[in-house]
């Protein structure tokens, strides 16, 4: 009877969160971890620096990025692709910490996919005012591998399309410590995020750190 009431609890899982086939919101699922991770992040950025990059159309992104793992995302005048150096030091993009890559296992496993094994981690960097268009990530060779998301510090407003661009998106707000697992038959959805809103985080102050966890290859 009892152990009736706490599985069926257990069962219900308030801080798991259905968004849409194949992508789950795991609500406050690295607080346990949270310093950790902030100190894994000044690391990598200690060694390989935020910077806004380029787009190929010549646009200024207003979201600062770095990475770590054996290959980094980068945009320039010639295109967007994963590349293991880093352009900005000519040295290899920071090493992947195990807490990161643990953690992406994990929260992959809660969205029903097993044996993540991320061989890149997009830091992003948002300040009050930026944001980050509708995009589809599509520059990975495997889509079967789903993308693990950490949102750190300020709040955002998550935007969920459809296939295709012009799908009207839905908004989940994204506090410090959720993480989102994507991947399935919504691995090509476009994405992205409202401009942020200003505000001060008492670990990070006024900004937000996203982590999005790939497998590039
Ligand atoms: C962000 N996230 O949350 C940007 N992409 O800052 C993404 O672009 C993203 O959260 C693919 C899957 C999950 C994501
Ligand atoms: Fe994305």
């Amino acid at each position: 009877m009892t152990a009736d009431l706490f599985d069926s609890v257990a069962d219900a899982q308030p801080w798991r969160e259905e968004i849409a086939d194949g992508a789950v919101l795991l609500r406050a699922f690295v607080r346990p971890i949270e310093s950790e991770l902030i100190a894994a992040v000044r690391a990598i950025v200690a060694q390989s620096p935020f910077r806004r990059m380029t787009t190929p159309g010549g646009h200024l992104m207003s979201v600062a990025m770095t990475n770590c793992g054996a290959r980094g995302w980068i945009t320039d005048h010639t295109g967007y692709r994963y590349d293991p150096i880093d352009p900005r030091t000519g040295a290899p993009w920071p090493a992947m910490p195990p807490v990161l890559r643990d953690l992406a296992l994990r929260a992959a496993e809660q969205g029903g996919f097993t044996g993540f094994a991320p061989d890149a981690c997009l830091v992003n960097r948002y300040t009050p005012g930026t944001r980050l268009s509708l995009h589809q990530d599509k520059d990975e060779l495997d889509y079967a591998a789903p993308i693990v998301s950490v949102s750190l510090g300020l709040p955002a407003n998550f935007l969920f399309g459809g296939m295709a661009r012009s799908d009207k998106p839905r908004r989940f707000r994204l506090v410090h410590g959720d993480v989102v697992v994507w991947g399935g038959p919504n691995r090509l959805a476009y994405h992205g995020v409202a401009p942020l809103a200003d505000g001060e985080h008492p670990l990070l102050g006024r900004q937000r750190i996203n982590l999005t966890f790939r497998r590039t290859q």
